[in-house]
Protein backbone atom coordinates (compact mmCIF):
# COMPACT_ATOMS: atom_id res chain seq x y z
CA UNK A 1 0.00 0.00 0.00
CA UNK A 2 2.90 2.38 0.52
CA UNK A 3 3.88 4.33 -2.24
CA UNK A 4 7.76 5.17 -3.21
CA UNK A 5 8.64 8.10 -5.06
CA UNK A 6 9.88 6.16 -7.34
CA UNK A 7 6.30 4.62 -8.14
CA UNK A 8 5.15 8.53 -9.36
CA UNK A 9 7.63 7.83 -12.16
CA UNK A 10 5.40 5.20 -13.79
CA UNK A 11 1.55 7.31 -13.36
CA UNK A 12 -1.71 5.70 -13.18
CA UNK A 13 -3.58 6.01 -16.53
CA UNK A 14 -7.13 7.75 -15.05
CA UNK A 15 -10.19 5.61 -15.46
CA UNK A 16 -12.20 8.53 -17.71
CA UNK A 17 -11.56 10.62 -20.88
CA UNK A 18 -12.09 14.19 -21.22
CA UNK A 19 -15.63 15.29 -23.14
CA UNK A 20 -16.28 17.99 -22.81
CA UNK A 21 -13.97 21.29 -22.88
CA UNK A 22 -15.73 23.91 -24.33
CA UNK A 23 -17.75 26.94 -23.17
CA UNK A 24 -21.19 26.30 -21.69
CA UNK A 25 -23.44 28.84 -22.79
CA UNK A 26 -26.90 28.97 -23.70
CA UNK A 27 -27.22 25.56 -23.14
CA UNK A 28 -24.77 24.73 -25.82
CA UNK A 29 -21.12 23.97 -25.90
CA UNK A 30 -19.25 26.66 -27.67
CA UNK A 31 -16.09 27.60 -28.15
CA UNK A 32 -14.85 30.60 -27.07
CA UNK A 33 -15.34 33.77 -29.04
CA UNK A 34 -11.66 34.52 -29.83
CA UNK A 35 -11.18 30.81 -30.47
CA UNK A 36 -8.34 30.36 -27.84
CA UNK A 37 -8.19 27.49 -25.29
CA UNK A 38 -5.47 26.72 -22.43
CA UNK A 39 -4.22 23.38 -21.24
CA UNK A 40 -5.37 21.87 -17.75
CA UNK A 41 -2.52 20.00 -16.54
CA UNK A 42 -1.93 16.62 -14.52
CA UNK A 43 -0.81 17.18 -11.40
CA UNK A 44 1.02 13.86 -11.32
CA UNK A 45 3.60 14.76 -14.20
CA UNK A 46 2.64 18.17 -15.06
CA UNK A 47 1.48 17.24 -18.51
CA UNK A 48 -1.54 18.46 -20.59
CA UNK A 49 -4.43 16.57 -19.75
CA UNK A 50 -6.89 18.49 -22.49
CA UNK A 51 -6.68 21.98 -24.06
CA UNK A 52 -9.73 23.71 -22.70
CA UNK A 53 -11.96 27.04 -24.50
CA UNK A 54 -10.56 30.16 -22.92
CA UNK A 55 -13.08 32.44 -22.60
CA UNK A 56 -12.95 35.89 -22.14
CA UNK A 57 -14.50 39.37 -21.93
CA UNK A 58 -16.65 38.21 -24.77
CA UNK A 59 -17.62 35.43 -23.54
CA UNK A 60 -18.69 36.19 -20.35
CA UNK A 61 -21.12 38.83 -22.36
CA UNK A 62 -22.43 36.07 -23.75
CA UNK A 63 -23.22 34.04 -20.90
CA UNK A 64 -24.62 36.86 -18.55
CA UNK A 65 -26.74 37.97 -22.04
CA UNK A 66 -28.33 34.15 -21.60
CA UNK A 67 -28.30 33.90 -17.74
CA UNK A 68 -30.25 37.40 -17.75
CA UNK A 69 -32.28 35.95 -20.99
CA UNK A 70 -33.25 33.23 -18.69
CA UNK A 71 -34.15 35.30 -15.50
CA UNK A 72 -36.33 37.91 -17.02
CA UNK A 73 -38.50 35.44 -19.49
CA UNK A 74 -38.12 32.22 -17.35
CA UNK A 75 -39.03 29.79 -17.05
CA UNK A 76 -36.55 29.45 -14.18
CA UNK A 77 -37.63 31.69 -11.90
CA UNK A 78 -41.59 31.31 -12.57
CA UNK A 79 -41.31 27.57 -12.61
CA UNK A 80 -43.17 26.61 -9.06
CA UNK A 81 -40.44 25.58 -6.53
CA UNK A 82 -41.68 22.18 -6.81
CA UNK A 83 -40.62 22.02 -10.24
CA UNK A 84 -36.99 23.28 -9.17
CA UNK A 85 -36.95 20.98 -6.61
CA UNK A 86 -37.72 18.30 -8.93
CA UNK A 87 -34.76 18.46 -11.22
CA UNK A 88 -32.14 19.42 -9.04
CA UNK A 89 -32.74 15.70 -6.82
CA UNK A 90 -33.10 13.71 -10.30
CA UNK A 91 -29.62 15.76 -10.83
CA UNK A 92 -28.35 14.33 -7.65
CA UNK A 93 -29.44 11.17 -8.63
CA UNK A 94 -27.59 11.57 -11.88
CA UNK A 95 -24.33 12.64 -10.54
CA UNK A 96 -24.40 8.81 -7.73
CA UNK A 97 -25.04 7.22 -10.50
CA UNK A 98 -22.16 8.53 -12.39
CA UNK A 99 -20.25 9.32 -9.08
CA UNK A 100 -16.64 6.90 -10.25
CA UNK A 101 -16.86 9.12 -13.28
CA UNK A 102 -17.15 12.40 -12.25
CA UNK A 103 -14.76 11.45 -9.63
CA UNK A 104 -11.64 9.74 -11.88
CA UNK A 105 -12.01 13.38 -13.73
CA UNK A 106 -11.85 15.30 -10.34
CA UNK A 107 -8.71 13.46 -9.51
CA UNK A 108 -7.05 13.59 -12.80
CA UNK A 109 -7.67 17.64 -12.56
CA UNK A 110 -6.63 18.31 -9.11
CA UNK A 111 -4.33 15.63 -7.90
CA UNK A 112 -6.94 15.01 -4.95
CA UNK A 113 -6.95 11.10 -3.80
CA UNK A 114 -9.29 9.35 -5.91
CA UNK A 115 -10.48 7.70 -2.46
CA UNK A 116 -11.22 11.15 -1.66
CA UNK A 117 -13.05 12.16 -4.22
CA UNK A 118 -15.20 8.91 -4.63
CA UNK A 119 -16.07 8.16 -1.29
CA UNK A 120 -16.40 11.41 0.02
CA UNK A 121 -16.37 14.75 -2.35
CA UNK A 122 -18.78 13.42 -4.85
CA UNK A 123 -21.18 11.97 -2.06
CA UNK A 124 -20.77 15.32 -0.68
CA UNK A 125 -21.94 17.16 -3.56
CA UNK A 126 -25.05 14.77 -4.28
CA UNK A 127 -25.86 15.47 -0.13
CA UNK A 128 -25.29 19.59 -1.08
CA UNK A 129 -27.68 19.08 -4.12
CA UNK A 130 -30.29 17.29 -2.16
CA UNK A 131 -30.44 19.97 0.49
CA UNK A 132 -30.59 22.55 -1.15
CA UNK A 133 -33.64 21.39 -3.41
CA UNK A 134 -35.32 21.02 -0.15
CA UNK A 135 -34.97 24.85 0.64
CA UNK A 136 -36.61 25.37 -2.92
CA UNK A 137 -40.03 25.67 -1.42
CA UNK A 138 -39.28 26.29 2.01
CA UNK A 139 -38.01 29.46 1.56
CA UNK A 140 -40.43 31.95 3.90
CA UNK A 141 -40.74 35.29 4.43
CA UNK A 142 -42.50 37.04 7.62
CA UNK A 143 -45.06 39.50 8.61
CA UNK A 144 -44.25 41.87 10.80
CA UNK A 145 -46.64 43.86 13.61
CA UNK A 146 -47.09 47.29 12.36
CA UNK A 147 -48.69 50.34 14.28
CA UNK A 148 -51.88 51.45 12.60
CA UNK A 149 -54.35 49.53 9.93
CA UNK A 150 -51.27 48.55 7.89
CA UNK A 151 -49.77 45.10 6.98
CA UNK A 152 -45.92 44.92 6.74
CA UNK A 153 -44.55 41.80 5.07
CA UNK A 154 -40.85 40.84 3.80
CA UNK A 155 -40.88 38.60 0.45
CA UNK A 156 -37.64 36.65 -0.21
CA UNK A 157 -36.93 36.86 -4.28
CA UNK A 158 -34.16 35.55 -6.30
CA UNK A 159 -31.63 38.09 -6.99
CA UNK A 160 -31.37 37.43 -10.10
CA UNK A 161 -27.98 36.95 -12.12
CA UNK A 162 -25.55 35.16 -9.99
CA UNK A 163 -21.48 35.75 -10.91
CA UNK A 164 -19.40 32.66 -9.01
CA UNK A 165 -15.92 32.27 -9.44
CA UNK A 166 -14.59 29.65 -7.43
CA UNK A 167 -11.03 27.99 -7.18
CA UNK A 168 -9.10 24.82 -7.50
CA UNK A 169 -9.40 23.14 -4.18
CA UNK A 170 -12.74 21.41 -3.93
CA UNK A 171 -13.92 22.30 -7.84
CA UNK A 172 -16.87 20.34 -7.38
CA UNK A 173 -17.81 20.86 -3.68
CA UNK A 174 -17.42 24.58 -4.46
CA UNK A 175 -19.65 24.18 -7.54
CA UNK A 176 -22.45 22.39 -5.24
CA UNK A 177 -21.87 24.94 -2.35
CA UNK A 178 -22.43 28.23 -4.72
CA UNK A 179 -24.27 26.94 -7.69
CA UNK A 180 -26.85 24.67 -5.49
CA UNK A 181 -28.46 27.54 -3.61
CA UNK A 182 -28.58 29.77 -6.29
CA UNK A 183 -30.47 27.60 -8.76
CA UNK A 184 -32.99 26.26 -5.67
CA UNK A 185 -33.73 29.92 -5.04
CA UNK A 186 -34.96 30.40 -9.03
CA UNK A 187 -31.60 32.67 -9.74
CA UNK A 188 -29.66 31.93 -12.96
CA UNK A 189 -25.56 31.46 -13.16
CA UNK A 190 -22.59 32.51 -14.95
CA UNK A 191 -19.98 30.53 -13.23
CA UNK A 192 -16.36 30.46 -13.61
CA UNK A 193 -14.27 27.71 -12.80
CA UNK A 194 -10.63 28.05 -11.69
CA UNK A 195 -8.09 27.69 -14.93
CA UNK A 196 -6.53 24.79 -12.77
CA UNK A 197 -9.70 22.47 -12.65
CA UNK A 198 -12.02 23.68 -15.24
CA UNK A 199 -13.09 20.04 -16.16
CA UNK A 200 -15.36 18.55 -13.76
CA UNK A 201 -18.04 21.20 -13.86
CA UNK A 202 -18.46 20.68 -17.28
CA UNK A 203 -19.14 17.41 -16.73
CA UNK A 204 -21.73 17.72 -14.27
CA UNK A 205 -23.18 20.37 -16.35
CA UNK A 206 -24.68 17.77 -18.72
CA UNK A 207 -25.98 15.83 -16.13
CA UNK A 208 -27.81 18.79 -15.09
CA UNK A 209 -29.47 19.75 -18.37
CA UNK A 210 -30.01 15.53 -18.44
CA UNK A 211 -32.05 16.07 -15.51
CA UNK A 212 -34.02 19.12 -16.79
CA UNK A 213 -32.08 22.41 -16.41
CA UNK A 214 -33.76 24.86 -18.74
CA UNK A 215 -31.07 26.24 -21.62
CA UNK A 216 -29.19 29.78 -20.10
CA UNK A 217 -30.00 28.53 -16.52
CA UNK A 218 -25.77 27.94 -15.64
CA UNK A 219 -23.65 29.00 -17.99
CA UNK A 220 -19.85 28.04 -16.85
CA UNK A 221 -17.18 30.30 -18.39
CA UNK A 222 -13.44 28.58 -17.68
CA UNK A 223 -10.93 30.73 -18.01
CA UNK A 224 -8.44 33.02 -16.27
CA UNK A 225 -9.06 35.72 -13.21
CA UNK A 226 -7.86 39.05 -14.93
CA UNK A 227 -9.40 38.19 -18.30
CA UNK A 228 -12.88 36.17 -17.31
CA UNK A 229 -13.28 36.65 -13.90
CA UNK A 230 -12.77 40.47 -14.02
CA UNK A 231 -15.12 40.78 -16.84
CA UNK A 232 -18.06 39.02 -14.70
CA UNK A 233 -16.91 41.37 -11.34
CA UNK A 234 -17.57 44.48 -13.41
CA UNK A 235 -20.69 43.43 -15.41
CA UNK A 236 -23.35 45.61 -15.13
CA UNK A 237 -25.52 43.08 -15.42
CA UNK A 238 -24.52 40.87 -12.91
CA UNK A 239 -26.81 41.50 -9.43
CA UNK A 240 -24.54 39.85 -7.27
CA UNK A 241 -21.05 38.08 -6.82
CA UNK A 242 -19.94 35.29 -5.03
CA UNK A 243 -16.42 34.44 -4.81
CA UNK A 244 -13.89 31.66 -2.93
CA UNK A 245 -10.27 32.16 -3.57
CA UNK A 246 -7.51 34.13 -2.09
CA UNK A 247 -7.66 37.91 -0.12
CA UNK A 248 -5.63 39.63 -2.40
CA UNK A 249 -8.06 38.37 -5.38
CA UNK A 250 -11.48 39.38 -2.70
CA UNK A 251 -10.06 42.93 -2.48
CA UNK A 252 -10.06 43.29 -6.60
CA UNK A 253 -13.73 41.87 -6.83
CA UNK A 254 -14.80 43.94 -3.91
CA UNK A 255 -13.56 46.97 -5.70
CA UNK A 256 -14.87 46.21 -9.36
CA UNK A 257 -18.07 45.84 -7.23
CA UNK A 258 -17.90 49.56 -5.87
CA UNK A 259 -16.89 50.27 -9.68
CA UNK A 260 -19.58 49.20 -11.83
CA UNK A 261 -22.72 48.34 -10.31
CA UNK A 262 -22.03 48.07 -6.41
CA UNK A 263 -23.88 44.43 -6.88
CA UNK A 264 -23.52 42.73 -3.57
CA UNK A 265 -20.35 40.77 -2.95
CA UNK A 266 -19.98 37.59 -0.69
CA UNK A 267 -16.45 36.46 -0.02
CA UNK A 268 -15.03 33.50 1.41
CA UNK A 269 -11.27 34.11 1.68
CA UNK A 270 -8.06 32.62 3.37
CA UNK A 271 -7.44 31.64 6.78
CA UNK A 272 -4.74 30.66 9.09
CA UNK A 273 -6.97 28.88 11.74
CA UNK A 274 -5.47 28.42 15.34
CA UNK A 275 -5.30 24.57 16.78
CA UNK A 276 -5.27 24.71 20.27
CA UNK A 277 -4.00 21.51 22.17
CA UNK A 278 -4.98 22.22 25.82
CA UNK A 279 -2.42 20.30 29.22
CA UNK A 280 -5.89 18.42 29.57
CA UNK A 281 -6.23 17.43 25.97
CA UNK A 282 -6.14 13.69 25.02
CA UNK A 283 -2.82 14.09 23.09
CA UNK A 284 -3.25 10.86 20.64
CA UNK A 285 -6.54 12.14 19.38
CA UNK A 286 -5.21 15.59 19.44
CA UNK A 287 -2.41 14.62 17.40
CA UNK A 288 -4.14 12.90 14.82
CA UNK A 289 -6.96 15.40 14.51
CA UNK A 290 -4.10 18.08 14.31
CA UNK A 291 -2.57 16.02 11.83
CA UNK A 292 -5.95 15.62 9.93
CA UNK A 293 -6.58 19.14 9.91
CA UNK A 294 -3.66 20.53 8.53
CA UNK A 295 -2.72 17.35 5.59
CA UNK A 296 -6.27 16.88 4.53
CA UNK A 297 -6.33 17.40 0.38
CA UNK A 298 -2.59 18.21 0.73
CA UNK A 299 -2.98 21.05 3.04
CA UNK A 300 -5.24 23.17 0.89
CA UNK A 301 -8.39 24.23 2.83
CA UNK A 302 -9.00 27.64 3.72
CA UNK A 303 -9.57 26.38 7.08
CA UNK A 304 -7.10 23.89 7.69
CA UNK A 305 -5.81 23.90 11.22
CA UNK A 306 -2.57 25.77 10.08
CA UNK A 307 -1.88 27.60 13.51
CA UNK A 308 -0.94 24.51 15.92
CA UNK A 309 -0.56 26.00 19.58
CA UNK A 310 0.12 23.25 21.96
CA UNK A 311 0.50 23.67 26.06
CA UNK A 312 4.37 23.29 27.37
CA UNK A 313 3.33 20.34 29.11
CA UNK A 314 2.18 18.33 26.53
CA UNK A 315 4.83 19.41 23.86
CA UNK A 316 7.28 17.05 23.63
CA UNK A 317 4.68 14.66 23.41
CA UNK A 318 2.48 16.23 21.10
CA UNK A 319 5.86 17.08 18.69
CA UNK A 320 6.95 13.34 18.73
CA UNK A 321 3.64 11.69 17.78
CA UNK A 322 3.16 14.75 15.24
CA UNK A 323 6.11 13.75 13.31
CA UNK A 324 5.76 9.67 13.67
CA UNK A 325 2.27 10.58 11.97
CA UNK A 326 3.48 12.93 9.27
CA UNK A 327 6.25 9.82 8.73
CA UNK A 328 3.18 7.45 8.08
CA UNK A 329 1.18 9.89 5.93
CA UNK A 330 1.08 7.91 2.62
CA UNK A 331 2.25 9.87 -0.27
CA UNK A 332 1.62 8.92 -3.93
CA UNK A 333 -0.41 8.70 -7.30
CA UNK A 334 -3.73 9.65 -6.65
CA UNK A 335 -5.25 6.41 -8.24
CA UNK A 336 -3.74 3.92 -6.25
CA UNK A 337 -5.35 2.45 -3.33
CA UNK A 338 -4.44 3.17 0.44
CA UNK A 339 -3.43 6.99 -0.74
CA UNK A 340 -3.40 9.61 1.75
CA UNK A 341 -1.84 12.61 -0.30
CA UNK A 342 -1.42 13.66 -3.89
CA UNK A 343 0.84 16.21 -5.36
CA UNK A 344 0.00 20.00 -5.07
CA UNK A 345 -2.47 21.85 -7.30
CA UNK A 346 0.39 23.22 -9.70
CA UNK A 347 4.15 24.40 -10.18
CA UNK A 348 2.64 27.49 -9.03
CA UNK A 349 1.52 26.18 -5.06
CA UNK A 350 4.37 24.20 -5.38
CA UNK A 351 6.99 26.89 -5.53
CA UNK A 352 5.02 29.35 -3.10
CA UNK A 353 4.82 26.03 -0.35
CA UNK A 354 8.38 25.17 -0.94
CA UNK A 355 9.37 28.70 -0.49
CA UNK A 356 7.82 28.87 2.75
CA UNK A 357 9.36 25.58 3.94
CA UNK A 358 13.02 27.23 3.22
CA UNK A 359 11.69 30.66 5.26
CA UNK A 360 10.85 27.93 8.50
CA UNK A 361 14.45 26.66 8.25
CA UNK A 362 16.01 30.15 7.81
CA UNK A 363 14.04 31.63 10.13
CA UNK A 364 15.38 28.93 12.99
CA UNK A 365 12.45 27.04 13.66
CA UNK A 366 12.68 23.12 13.80
CA UNK A 367 12.35 21.23 10.98
CA UNK A 368 11.07 17.68 12.45
CA UNK A 369 10.59 15.90 9.16
CA UNK A 370 9.72 16.75 5.12
CA UNK A 371 10.87 19.49 3.93
CA UNK A 372 11.16 18.91 0.31
CA UNK A 373 9.70 17.79 -2.53
CA UNK A 374 8.18 14.20 -2.90
CA UNK A 375 10.03 12.58 -5.85
CA UNK A 376 11.42 13.89 -8.81
CA UNK A 377 8.11 14.22 -11.08
CA UNK A 378 4.61 16.59 -10.82
CA UNK A 379 4.22 18.28 -7.77
CA UNK A 380 4.54 16.21 -4.53
CA UNK A 381 6.09 18.00 -1.16
CA UNK A 382 6.89 15.66 1.78
CA UNK A 383 4.85 16.06 4.59
CA UNK A 384 6.26 18.51 6.90
CA UNK A 385 6.34 19.29 10.20
CA UNK A 386 7.94 22.68 11.95
CA UNK A 387 8.29 22.57 15.86
CA UNK A 388 9.57 25.69 17.54
CA UNK A 389 7.89 28.43 15.64
CA UNK A 390 7.49 31.45 16.67
CA UNK A 391 4.76 33.80 15.99
CA UNK A 392 6.52 36.58 13.91
CA UNK A 393 7.79 34.07 11.21
CA UNK A 394 6.26 33.72 7.97
CA UNK A 395 5.39 30.26 8.33
CA UNK A 396 3.19 31.47 11.53
CA UNK A 397 1.28 34.59 10.14
CA UNK A 398 0.77 33.23 6.02
CA UNK A 399 -1.31 31.06 4.57
CA UNK A 400 1.29 28.03 3.26
CA UNK A 401 -1.45 26.60 1.66
CA UNK A 402 0.28 23.35 1.63
CA UNK A 403 1.78 20.02 3.85
CA UNK A 404 3.04 22.00 6.52
CA UNK A 405 2.44 22.11 9.89
CA UNK A 406 3.81 24.77 12.43
CA UNK A 407 3.41 23.55 15.54
CA UNK A 408 3.87 26.84 18.54
CA UNK A 409 4.41 26.10 22.46
CA UNK A 410 2.23 28.04 24.67
CA UNK A 411 1.78 28.50 28.27
CA UNK A 412 -1.12 29.58 29.44
CA UNK A 413 -4.90 30.43 28.44
CA UNK A 414 -4.88 34.17 27.94
CA UNK A 415 -1.70 34.08 26.42
CA UNK A 416 -2.94 31.62 23.78
CA UNK A 417 -6.16 33.74 23.21
CA UNK A 418 -4.12 36.55 23.02
CA UNK A 419 -1.86 35.10 20.23
CA UNK A 420 -4.85 33.14 18.39
CA UNK A 421 -6.29 36.25 17.88
CA UNK A 422 -3.43 38.26 16.59
CA UNK A 423 -3.54 37.54 12.80
CA UNK A 424 -5.10 39.43 10.32
CA UNK A 425 -7.73 36.14 9.12
CA UNK A 426 -10.37 34.77 11.36
CA UNK A 427 -12.28 31.53 9.52
CA UNK A 428 -11.87 28.74 11.94
CA UNK A 429 -10.30 27.44 15.19
CA UNK A 430 -9.81 24.29 16.87
CA UNK A 431 -10.16 23.67 20.73
CA UNK A 432 -8.34 20.49 22.43
CA UNK A 433 -9.84 19.87 26.27
CA UNK A 434 -11.45 17.80 28.37
CA UNK A 435 -12.57 20.72 30.56
CA UNK A 436 -16.01 22.55 29.64
CA UNK A 437 -15.02 25.71 31.05
CA UNK A 438 -12.21 25.96 28.94
CA UNK A 439 -13.91 25.04 25.68
CA UNK A 440 -16.13 27.84 27.10
CA UNK A 441 -13.99 30.30 27.91
CA UNK A 442 -11.96 30.02 24.05
CA UNK A 443 -15.46 29.72 22.02
CA UNK A 444 -16.19 32.53 23.20
CA UNK A 445 -12.67 34.66 23.39
CA UNK A 446 -11.33 33.62 19.91
CA UNK A 447 -12.48 35.56 16.89
CA UNK A 448 -13.21 33.15 14.08
CA UNK A 449 -16.48 32.16 12.49
CA UNK A 450 -16.86 28.74 13.65
CA UNK A 451 -14.77 26.98 16.27
CA UNK A 452 -14.43 23.22 16.27
CA UNK A 453 -13.92 21.67 19.87
CA UNK A 454 -12.25 17.94 19.95
CA UNK A 455 -13.24 17.72 16.49
CA UNK A 456 -13.37 19.13 13.04
CA UNK A 457 -14.92 19.67 9.87
CA UNK A 458 -12.43 17.21 8.37
CA UNK A 459 -12.68 15.22 11.27
CA UNK A 460 -16.26 14.36 9.83
CA UNK A 461 -15.06 13.46 6.42
CA UNK A 462 -12.28 11.41 7.47
CA UNK A 463 -14.74 9.10 9.60
CA UNK A 464 -16.93 9.17 6.78
CA UNK A 465 -14.03 7.69 4.68
CA UNK A 466 -13.40 5.44 7.22
CA UNK A 467 -17.10 4.60 7.25
CA UNK A 468 -17.00 3.71 4.16
CA UNK A 469 -14.46 1.58 3.71
O1 LIG B 1 -6.14 32.26 -5.92
P1 LIG B 1 -7.02 33.28 -6.76
P2 LIG B 1 -4.91 31.35 -6.42
C1 LIG B 1 -5.40 31.06 -1.33
C2 LIG B 1 -4.22 30.13 -1.05
C3 LIG B 1 -3.50 30.11 -2.34
C4 LIG B 1 -3.67 31.55 -2.79
C5 LIG B 1 -3.51 31.81 -4.27
O2 LIG B 1 -3.40 30.72 -0.07
O3 LIG B 1 -2.15 29.75 -2.19
O4 LIG B 1 -4.99 31.87 -2.42
O5 LIG B 1 -4.31 30.90 -5.04
C6 LIG B 1 -10.11 33.85 -9.91
N1 LIG B 1 -11.00 38.83 -10.85
N2 LIG B 1 -6.60 30.33 -1.71
O6 LIG B 1 -3.90 32.18 -7.13
O7 LIG B 1 -6.18 33.99 -7.76
C7 LIG B 1 -9.27 32.68 -10.37
O8 LIG B 1 -9.29 32.54 -11.77
C8 LIG B 1 -11.86 37.81 -10.69
C9 LIG B 1 -7.56 30.09 -0.67
O9 LIG B 1 -5.45 30.18 -7.15
O10 LIG B 1 -7.78 34.10 -5.77
C10 LIG B 1 -9.94 31.54 -9.61
O11 LIG B 1 -11.13 31.15 -10.28
N3 LIG B 1 -11.48 36.55 -10.44
C11 LIG B 1 -8.89 29.70 -1.24
C12 LIG B 1 -10.30 32.20 -8.27
O12 LIG B 1 -10.31 33.61 -8.53
C13 LIG B 1 -10.17 36.30 -10.33
C14 LIG B 1 -8.84 28.75 -2.37
C15 LIG B 1 -9.29 31.93 -7.15
O13 LIG B 1 -8.01 32.32 -7.58
C16 LIG B 1 -9.21 37.32 -10.47
C17 LIG B 1 -7.83 29.11 -3.34
C18 LIG B 1 -9.68 38.64 -10.76
N4 LIG B 1 -8.84 39.67 -10.91
C19 LIG B 1 -6.75 29.85 -2.98
N5 LIG B 1 -7.99 36.79 -10.30
C20 LIG B 1 -9.90 29.25 -0.21
N6 LIG B 1 -10.50 30.21 0.48
O14 LIG B 1 -10.19 28.07 -0.06
C21 LIG B 1 -8.15 35.47 -10.07
N7 LIG B 1 -9.48 35.17 -10.09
Amino acid sequence: RYSTAAALEDPIKPPVTVQYDKLLINGQFVDAASGKTFPTLDPRTGEVIAHVAEGDAEDINRAVAAARKAFDEGPWPKMTAYERQRILLRFADLVEKHNDEIAALESWDSGKPFEQSAQVEIPMFVRLFRYYAGWADKIHGLTIQADGPHHVQTLHEPIGVAGQIIPWNFPLVMFGWKVGPALACGNTVVLKTAEQTPLSALLVSKLLHEAGLPDGVLNIVSGFGPTAGAALCRHMDVDKIAFTGSTETGKIVLESSAKSNLKPVTLELGGKSPFIVCEDADVDQAVELAHFALFFNQGQCCCAGSRTYVHEKVYDEFIEKAKARALKRVVGDPFKAGIEQGPQIDAEQFEKILKYIRSGKESGATLETGGDRFGTKGYYIQPTVFSNVKDDMLIATDEIFGPVQTVLKFKDLGEVIQRANNTRYGLAAGVFTQNLDTANTLMRALRVGTVWINCLIHSMLRFLLVAIK
